[in-house]
């Protein structure tokens, strides 16, 4: 037992401490042996952290993730050294990819133990490497705060992202200088400092912008992520542009706004929206990677357009298309500027016809979705459980998509009322498993709000684990699965590029409702489309937690809103 100093506290207490100084108020975890400081640090000192206890690593790092998209505050996750560190890899490259601050803590065997076969030994700053943006383990008591701190910078600054800090056993015990505790309040929150942009590259953006003939907005998760908004639908308005989302940008303007086209590319995007972006002569990508679901593999739009990119990440400019004028900034800054430069020059003469070209492509994509929405055959169509969903479910509401069904359906056709987040899937790596734990982190960032997750089978059985968690904590959260037995995204891609080949995607039917039930969610079983409203709303009103599982048409034998199975 290491002796203390009369003013230090151990690694562990600092630990806590420093996550309190920095505004934490939610830890998602799972114990473990090399943990066992920490937890005890958790235990006996006087704070208002609420650790989550979890049943999967994995699950830890979704809830976190997920935790810090709705509340915009960093989400924090932790798990113990080996089995742990590597459980908990999935969510910690989905939020750094996503530009979402987490922060994954692995406890570490001792520093004096390593090379000599100590249990869970990994090399785990070689492991988090590519996952993260700033990683290490701490090796000496004396460098805990400042990598605390170093951690926190990389996570909420420039590009938000994850960070890794493992923490060995006995750096958890040894003696921290207790003036070494302290923050930057800024970086509670992401993103902080947000970098303003040249103005020469407002004065190109806002110079080419008004020389166009058809401009197009595509904005990508930066402007939610940066709270630009209002400063987004300013320029939209006052131009009457076009705006469309990929699928993370979803709630940069409200679904029922007149100028929103809604989702474009091959997941979520219907032939109607494509054209729109096809025709333009100028495409403004707003933070956003262009990846290949957004551009449809980089066809929409064409090469040879003019494009303007804004991101806070450079990065992500120029990466797939020659770009005209770059805007490296935040996406609200960026949108403020602009909005600045059109008052100066003035703009009451432009006018590009958005609400007039959005409105044509909406109700031709909302023609056949009606449809098939109205439609009382069984096995459910998807459509159906959209329109339903969207009929019962409060304004404030929070969906969060799986892969598989659920992404592209309510992608496409899910009707969010208000600007902002209210839409979250996992589209860096559109791992399956994550909406049913990621619901949990949303629900305790957002205690007031009906959350609910959207899932495929495949999806169900990944993580039904986490319903203990749910239970547990009497989250009143409403899962709903589609049920079709069998991975259809793949079966999809098989029917359509491999001459239906079928091979190996499809699996036995599980009572979904029977083994939410044994958890202790209320659950129902739908098989006629016409009791679907009804019980879902019984669902969605129940004050405790609930999961509807819906026998639904296959995704393969689906009018999915899906171009390109093959992303
Ligand atoms: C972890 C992981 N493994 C594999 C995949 C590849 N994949 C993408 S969609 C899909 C099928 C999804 O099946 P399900 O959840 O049942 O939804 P459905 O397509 O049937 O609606 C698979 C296997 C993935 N996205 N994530
Ligand atoms: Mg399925």
């Amino acid at each position: 037992m290491t002796q203390m100093q009369s003013n230090a506290l151990n690694g562990a207490e600092a630990m806590v401490r420093l996550l309190q100084a920095h505004g934490v108020k939610h830890v998602f975890g799972l114990c473990g042996d090399t943990s066992l400081p920490f937890y005890d640090a958790l235990y006996r000192l006087d704070h208002d952290i609420q650790h989550i206890l979890t049943c999967d690593e994995r699950c830890a790092a979704y809830m976190a993730d997920a935790y810090a998209r709705v509340t915009g505050r960093v989400g924090v996750c932790e798990g113990p050294s080996g089995g742990g560190a590597t459980y908990i890899l999935p969510g910690v490259v989905e939020a750094n990819e996503s530009s979402v601050a987490l922060l994954s803590i692995t406890s570490d065997v001792s520093v004096t133990s390593l090379g000599r076969y100590p249990l869970t030994e990994l090399d785990q700053t070689a492991l988090f490497r590519p996952l993260t943006k700033y990683n290490g383990v701490i090796d000496h008591a004396d460098r805990l705060p400042n990598m605390v701190r170093q951690a926190f910078r990389a996570m909420t600054t420039g590009r938000p992202g994850a960070a890794h800090l493992g923490l060995p056993i006995d750096v958890q015990r040894a003696p921290v200088d207790e003036t070494d505790i302290w923050a930057q309040p800024e970086f509670e929150t992401f993103p902080a400092w947000p970098s303003a942009p040249d103005p020469k590259s407002i004065e190109a953006a806002a110079n080419a912008i008004v020389a166009a003939r058809n401009p197009v907005i595509v904005c990508g998760g930066g402007i939610v992520l940066a709270g630009g908004e209002l400063a987004l639908q300013a320029v939209a308005e006052r131009l009457n542009i076009v705006v469309a989302t990929t699928v993370s940008g979803q709630g940069s303007l409200s679904d029922s706004h007149a100028n929103h086209l809604g989702v474009v590319g091959s997941n979520g995007g219907v032939p109607t929206t494509r054209a729109i972006v096809d025709a333009a002569d100028l495409v403004v990508f707003v933070g956003c990677r262009a990846g290949s679901v957004t551009t449809e593999r980089w066809r929409s739009p064409a090469r040879g357009v003019k494009i303007i990119h804004i991101d806070s990440d450079p990065m992500a400019i120029s990466a797939s298309y020659q770009t005209d004028v770059a805007v490296v900034a935040d996406a609200r800054l960026a949108f403020e500027a602009l909005n600045t430069a059109f008052d100066e020059m003035g703009t009451d003469d432009i006018d590009f016809g958005g609400t007039e070209t959005v409105a044509a492509a909406k109700k031709i994509k909302f023609a056949t979705f009606d449809d098939l929405a109205a439609s009382n055959d069984s096995p459910i169509k998807p459509e159906r459980v959209v329109a339903e969903l969207n009929r019962v479910l409060p304004s404030d509401a929070v969906i969060i998509a799986d892969p598989g069904t659920p992404c592209p359906y309510f992608s496409a056709y899910y009707k969010t009322p208000h600007a902002g987040r209210y839409f979250i899937s996992n589209r860096a790596h559109g791992a399956l498993g994550y909406s049913l734990s990621a619901a949990v982190g949303a629900q305790i960032g957002r205690p007031n709000s009906k959350v609910v997750a959207v899932m495929g089978d495949g999806s169900f059985g990944f993580t039904v684990g986490e319903f203990e968690t749910v239970t547990r904590l009497n989250l009143p959260i409403t899962f709903l699965v589609f049920s079709n037995s069998v991975f259809g995204w793949i079966k999809a891609g098989q029917k359509t590029g491999f001459n239906e080949r079928y091979y190996s995607v499809d699996f036995n039917r599980t009572d979904h409702a029977a083994v939410a039930q044994s958890f202790g969610v209320k659950s129902w079983r739908v098989e006629d489309p016409t009791d679907l409203g009804q019980v879902l709303k019984q669902a969605v009103e129940h004050d405790g937690p609930t999961l509807v599982d819906v026998i639904s048409q296959p995704l393969q034998d689906a009018n999915a809103p899906v171009s390109e199975w093959i992303a």
